[in-house]
């Protein structure tokens, strides 16, 4: 069973994981420094013990490996995992003439009057990223995330290094490098950042035609973060294979801080009462090879038969 390391994840935490206090008030259960690992060959690691929204996880993706930083590609793919950063661009901006949003994310939560106020406001927000592109310009970007560091990374003399190529021409030409690696942790952006990257830095590695790849999470949310990251990195190692003519191998994730909000606890047991199903397959369209040319349409999931959702709050 795929997913099996997943479940172990969220059995260890619960029985072993040591109360810890945490940047969001909420409180953890938490681990430091923990391996799963997913053997792509025996099938896609999206879980079947609870419904994970796939169709969010390619469009992300997709929207990384372009190196794009604006949400207005997302929007225009109905996805909106990013909406919250760019909506603070802007209400915390002259341009915006609004009702008051400061501290938008707690409000919310607390006051259900301000929560329809807050869902007008940024429906209008949306719109306006879709439909103008001047005011997308100025208020979709969100700088320095993923498809910055991965696509166009700014050296102190003001070039540019495009990792994700750079590692295809690795994985190409010396397959056996122990160099092929890809990083989005700047210690000069750090602390001017909201969210510093949690996928910190990435690494493949090559062996009888199969493409493996580890990646190094500093902080790992192990009931609502997780489940999306396994899946996001299972397919950028199939899409990279696809490139470089490889079989995907092992996706190996590695995390530092793996915790479960305390919030999250019940969840987690009622996920764990769940029997897995098979894992879907991935089904990537044959008539592409190369990275830029693949769309949403080209990417997908078979034979997915997962258990219902399970709702929980996320921590802002
Ligand atoms: N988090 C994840 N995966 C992600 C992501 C965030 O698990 O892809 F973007 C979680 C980890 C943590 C929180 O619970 O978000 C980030 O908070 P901090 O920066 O304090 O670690």
């Amino acid at each position: 069973i795929v997913e099996t390391p997943y479940l172990n994840l969220l059995q260890d935490i619960l029985q072993k994981g040591h109360e810890k206090s945490d940047r969001t008030g909420t409180g953890t259960r938490s681990l430091f420094g923990y391996q799963m690992r997913f053997n792509l060959q025996e099938g896609f690691p999206l879980l079947t013990t609870k419904k994970v929204a796939f169709g969010l996880i390619k469009s992300e993706l997709l929207w990384f490996l372009r190196g794009d930083t604006n949400i207005r590609f997302l929007l225009k793919h109905n996805n909106h995992i990013w909406d919250e950063w760019a909506f603070k661009n802007w209400v915390s901006s002259s341009a915006y003439q609004g009702p008051d949003m400061t501290d938008f994310g707690q409000r919310r939560l607390q006051d259900p009057d301000f929560n329809q106020i807050y869902l007008q406001q940024k429906k209008k927000f949306c719109k306006l990223i879709l439909t103008d592109s001047t005011f997308a310009e100025k208020f979709g970007n969100l700088g320095d995330v993923y498809g910055a560091q991965w696509r166009h990374w700014q050296t102190r003399d003001g070039q540019f290094i495009d990792q994700i190529q750079n590692v295809i021409d690795g994985i190409k030409k010396t397959p056996d490098s122990r160099r092929l690696i890809v990083t989005a942790w700047n210690p000069e952006d750090v602390p001017q950042s909201a969210l510093p990257p949690c996928h910190t830095l990435f690494q493949f590695y090559v062996n009888r035609g199969r493409l493996s790849c580890q990646l190094y999470q500093r902080s790992a949310d192990a009931f609502l973060g997780v489940p999306f990251n396994i899946a996001s990195y299972a397919l950028l190692t199939s899409l990279i294979a696809r490139e470089t003519g490889l079989v995907p191998g092992e996706f190996v994730h590695t995390l530092g801080d793996a915790h479960l909000y305390l919030n999250h606890l019940t969840q987690a047991q009622e996920q764990l009462s769940r029997k897995p199903q098979a894992a879907p397959q991935l089904w990537l369209n044959p008539a592409k090879k190369h990275l830029a040319d693949f769309d949403v349409a080209d990417i997908k999931v078979i034979d997915y038969h997962p258990a219902a959702a399970i709702k929980a709050p996320v921590a802002v």
